[in-house]
């Protein structure tokens, strides 16, 4: 009985895997086993024997199934362990990446205005930031005291010392682009203007740069009924709402005549702005018949051409479009801002295929 107990402990020992124990099991104590063969064997004996060998039997077998036990828990560690092992996963490594960056709501509202305008058959005109202020003022019809000047808070940069001409200034509308398209191409001409303007000004709806767009439509025949009808396009693309009603209210620019601030309708449910339904209005624009003197400044003969022009700002229509709070959040950099209110890279936008998505 020693014997069959070292033979089969030690196997079990040395048993590879759970099919190796499968098989050791049958032969030791399956029903044709070693131990249950002696078993049958315990009717052959006397009474005195088999009161010695049967308890001794009976502690092998229970020996044996303990051992079983023991060494099949071991190998499914074992297992286990080589399992761990081979589909180890360095948790701590960066994940997928997504494409890297993404497109600043200024870029993207621009992109949208310029294919809803280059659709009414506007293309873009850009110039400098940095302009004389003849440019940038008298050209527009505000002389040197007018208050329109102070009103605008400008930038002026300096000249150097004994330098007596006139200051440059960081543009204060983009105006001036409009000058110096019709200086170069005169009239007829419908042109849109995107671009970064500076204001000395900074609270929440005030930064000392924005954006604006300005549009410039001129020809023999251009009325104020003309305007309104491309602006009521624009706003219906722009907010993706048909229809949506606009107000236009008289006002004053020095270089429209008539001029025209526009509204558009909204409503205000639980603090919460909603476009193109309500009694409410908001502003969004001004507008106006370009005055006479404007267009002799860019060398258009007001006898011969008329025509309207328009500016809003960019980052504000950006903030009632995607519901962005903070103008100054727009240009702090900050990356978590960036990624929540950026756009996918690839999803240019397009009348057809959709301005957001
Ligand atoms: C030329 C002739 C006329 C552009 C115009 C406005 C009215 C206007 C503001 C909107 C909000 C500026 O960003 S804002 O603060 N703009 O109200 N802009 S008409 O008129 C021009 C421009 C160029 C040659």
């Amino acid at each position: 009985m020693d014997d069959l107990r070292d033979k089969y402990i030690e196997r079990i020992a040395a048993a590879g895997d759970e099919a190796e124990l499968e098989d050791l099991r049958v032969q030791a104590v399956g029903k044709k086993g070693e131990i249950s063969l002696k078993m049958r064997e315990l009717g052959k004996m006397t009474p005195e024997e088999r009161q010695v060998a049967g308890p001794a039997l009976n502690a092998l077998k229970d020996e044996i199934n303990s051992a079983l036990s023991a060494k099949k828990a071991a190998l499914a560690d074992a297992a286990l362990d080589a399992r761990l092992r081979a589909e180890w996963l360095d948790v701590t490594l960066p994940g997928r990446t997504r494409a890297a960056g993404s497109i600043h709501p200024v870029s993207q509202v621009t992109e949208e205005v310029t294919a809803i305008f280059a659709d009414m058959g506007f293309s873009v005109a850009e110039g400098p930031r940095i302009d004389t202020d003849w440019y940038n003022f008298d050209a527009l019809n505000i002389p040197s005291h007018h208050p329109a000047r102070a009103e605008m808070d400008t930038f002026y940069m300096l000249r150097a010392e004994g330098d007596d001409r006139p200051p440059h200034v960081l543009r204060t509308h983009t105006s001036p682009v409009q000058i110096r398209h019709m200086e170069a191409h005169g009239a007829p001409c419908r042109i849109i203007c995107p671009g970064g303007v500076y204001r000395a000004d900074y609270d929440q709806t005030h930064t000392p740069m924005f954006h604006q767009v300005e549009g410039l439509a001129l020809d023999r025949d251009i009325s104020m009924a003309n305007l309104k009808w491309v602006l009521e396009e624009f706003f219906a693309a722009f907010f993706e709402v048909d229809g949506i009603k606009t107000r236009f209210r008289a006002s004053h620019f020095p270089f429209t005549e008539p001029s025209a601030e526009v509204d558009i309708q909204c409503s205000w449910v639980d603090g919460q702005l909603k476009l193109g339904e309500g009694d409410d209005w908001l502003e969004v624009l001004g507008s106006g018949m370009v005055h006479p003197k404007v267009l002799q400044a860019g060398g258009v003969d007001p006898e011969q051409w008329q025509g309207f022009a328009f500016g809003m700002g960019i980052d504000r229509i950006a903030m009632l479009k995607y519901g962005i709070p903070d103008l100054r959040a727009f240009f702090d950099s900050d990356l978590r801002w960036l990624r929540h209110y950026g756009f996918a890279a690839l999803d240019v936008p397009t009348l057809r295929g959709g301005l957001s998505r």
